[in-house]
């Protein structure tokens, strides 16, 4: 429209027909009384099918858009396979992870432990009913046998090879044994459910650390009374009365 005829109040557009060759790089030109505007790029889509997009331009031209790489099938068929495949890449991450279960034994104990490796420990999940109420000191034990009654095959702590002196408990300066770990408390029910993490073993080996499953085995054993974390060899925690080979 003309400046001159604007001032006249004469309305007297020249649209041009609508364009279907239209693409997003080269937008149609739009001719209006005489001047000459390049279309935005810009759109309202009104339409979407799985290898055709149709819109409206900002001038209320019809353009259409292909896709390069059309979905093949039907679009439900497309939108089902994007969520299968979105859903095994969010399995859980506990199905990824190294871990290890074991059964706990005892006179009227019951329960299991699972030990699951970490980039920087291990992360021992606890579930044991049957102990008295209370506190009890937890640790890993050297060797994988709970074959006996006091669980004395399960041998000392895990440590580290070679050393001259194992000193315990995870309040002293000097400790360096392995198999510490904090106490565990039981309910008045008996029961017992702990999740802790150790950076002071592994289940393999890595980065140097002691490994739970070197030749012999390991086991988890809980003991009658709590760990001190302090006093000679193990605190003060008692007799062993749960024992768990971690397989
Ligand atoms: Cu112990």
């Amino acid at each position: 429209m003309s400046i001159a005829n604007r001032r006249r109040g004469i309305f007297a557009p020249n649209l041009t027909p609508p364009s279907f060759a239209a693409t997003r790089r080269n937008p149609p030109p739009h001719k209006w009384g005489g001047e000459t505007k390049k279309a935005r790029p810009n759109r309202r889509v009104f339409f979407v099918s799985p290898s055709r997009l149709l819109y409206f331009d900002n001038n209320s031209h019809i353009s259409t858009l292909s896709l390069k790489t059309p979905p093949k099938g039907n679009i439900m068929r497309t939108f089902m396979l994007a969520t299968a495949a979105l859903a095994l890449t969010a399995a859980p991450l506990t199905a990824l992870a190294d871990s290890h279960s074991g059964e706990f034994k005892g006179t009227g104990i019951s329960g299991t432990v699972t030990v699951i490796d970490a980039p920087k420990g291990v992360v021992l999940k606890i579930e044991v009913a049957g102990l008295t109420p209370g506190w009890h000191g937890i640790h890993f034990h050297e060797k994988g046998d709970c074959g006996d009654e006091k669980f004395t095959n399960a041998g000392a702590h895990v440590h580290e090879h070679g050393l001259p002196k194992v000193t315990h408990g995870l309040l002293n300066a000097e400790a360096n044994d392995s198999g510490d770990l904090p106490n565990i408390f039981a309910n008045t029910d008996g029961k017992a459910t702990a999740e802790i993490y150790s950076t002071l073993v592994s289940v393999k080996g890595a980065t140097g650390r002691p490994a739970l499953l070197d030749a012999d085995g390991a086991a988890v054993v809980i003991h009658a009374n709590a760990d001190d974390h302090t006093t000679q060899p193990i605190g003060g925690a008692g007799a062993r009365v749960a024992c768990a080979v971690i397989k």
